[in-house]
């Protein structure tokens, strides 16, 4: 058994969510002889008559894709909100509570090439997604409270078309997430006068050990409570409280920070690699946004190659979140990796 204190299991608390992590490093090399994911074969043509969100093709309810020639969007056609005003019904007991809600999700398709993903697109085409995702923000977030603007990449992470694409999905109310963390930053907030954000990444960058990447605007580091073996914050480095606050340069300089850990993503198993990304910015309310910084979570499910990936079962599902592989052993293969 370890005994050197960095190996010992303890538990880190995330100051975003407030939640706590099991950290076990000790663990890392026990075998393993679990299941082995099939490594789907990248052959994809750039433009495929069978795939809905490809340009000039039929989707589900019979509409027809524009020409379209970098970024579109449209309306779900499979919405899991509805903009209707929904019977808030009272509750009768407090064990059977419920709440009314109204919201509407689109789809984004990040460019018209089939083959692409956002991490081997051109600076100039990433430009084109931020754009979107910023405009996207900034109308919905007139209606709504919240806007989650967010990537699902991969068969394994249940994303059912590998057509580079995201979703925007935006409520009247503020999901449970966002909801811990805009309390959290609040708090922070109210006690030390800065954004909790703008203070970690400033700590993170002169310590260095989790930081895989920066430049002038940006930093991408997996978070010393990183849950995901190879989950990664995307901060910015200036204060800036949601995406359509952001002018051309940290636009180009994300754009730049965006490829910088997806091919690293890429390059680590060798792989088209499966996560779910998501931005969170202060939510479109009347509240102060002072305390908010714009991020982004990236978070990867695979573990140790293409095929083997992390589970959130047993011990995660009772108790709380539990990793083998530390956050700083984690960055540092990011760091070190040639994308
Ligand atoms: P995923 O990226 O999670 O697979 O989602 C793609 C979305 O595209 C999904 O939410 C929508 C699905 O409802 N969709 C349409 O809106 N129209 C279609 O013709 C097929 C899929
Ligand atoms: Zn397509």
């Amino acid at each position: 058994m370890a005994t050197v204190p960095a190996l010992l299991p303890h538990r880190r608390h995330n100051p975003l969510t407030g939640e706590w992590v099991l950290c076990s490093p000790h663990r890392a090399t026990r075998p393993w002889q679990g299941q082995q994911e099939a490594v789907a074969r990248d052959t994809r043509p750039a433009h495929d008559p069978n795939c809905y969100l490809c340009a000039r093709n039929r989707r589900a309810n019979g509409a027809t894709n524009p020409d379209y020639r970098d970024t579109f969007v449209f309306e779900n056609d499979f919405r899991a909100l509805l903009d209707e005003e929904t019977a808030g019904e009272g509750a009768s007991t407090p064990l059977l509570s419920r709440a009314p809600v109204r919201g509407t999700c689109r789809v984004i398709c990040f460019s018209p090439r089939h083959d692409l993903t956002l991490a081997r697109m051109e600076t100039a085409g990433i430009v084109r997604v931020i754009e979107t995702w910023q405009a996207e923000s900034a109308e919905l977030g007139r209606r709504y409270r919240w806007v989650q603007v967010f990537e699902n990449k991969g068969a394994v992470m249940g994303c059912s078309n590998p057509h580079p694409h995201g979703q925007v999905w935006a409520m009247d109310c503020l999901p449970t997430l966002p909801g811990a963390e805009d309390h959290q930053q609040r708090a922070y907030h109210a006690t030390h006068g800065r954004p909790l954000l703008l203070d970690y990444v400033q700590l993170e960058l002169e310590r260095g050990e989790r930081v895989v990447w920066h430049n002038d605007d940006w930093a991408v580091l997996v978070p010393y409570w990183a849950t995901w073996p190879f989950e990664t914050l995307l901060l910015p480095r200036f204060p800036v409280a949601r995406l359509p606050d952001l002018g051309a340069a940290p636009r180009e300089s994300l754009a730049t920070a965006l490829q910088a850990v997806l091919r690293r993503y890429d390059a680590l198993f060798q792989t088209d690699f499966p996560y779910s990304m998501g931005w969170h910015g202060a939510p479109f309310d009347d509240q102060p946004a002072a305390p908010w910084q714009l991020h982004a979570h990236f978070y990867p499910p695979l573990l140790r190659s293409a095929t083997v990936k992390k589970f959130m079962v047993g011990y995660e599902l009772l108790g709380e979140a539990q990793r083998d592989i530390t956050p700083e052993v984690a960055a540092a293969r990011l760091r070190e990796i040639q994308p």
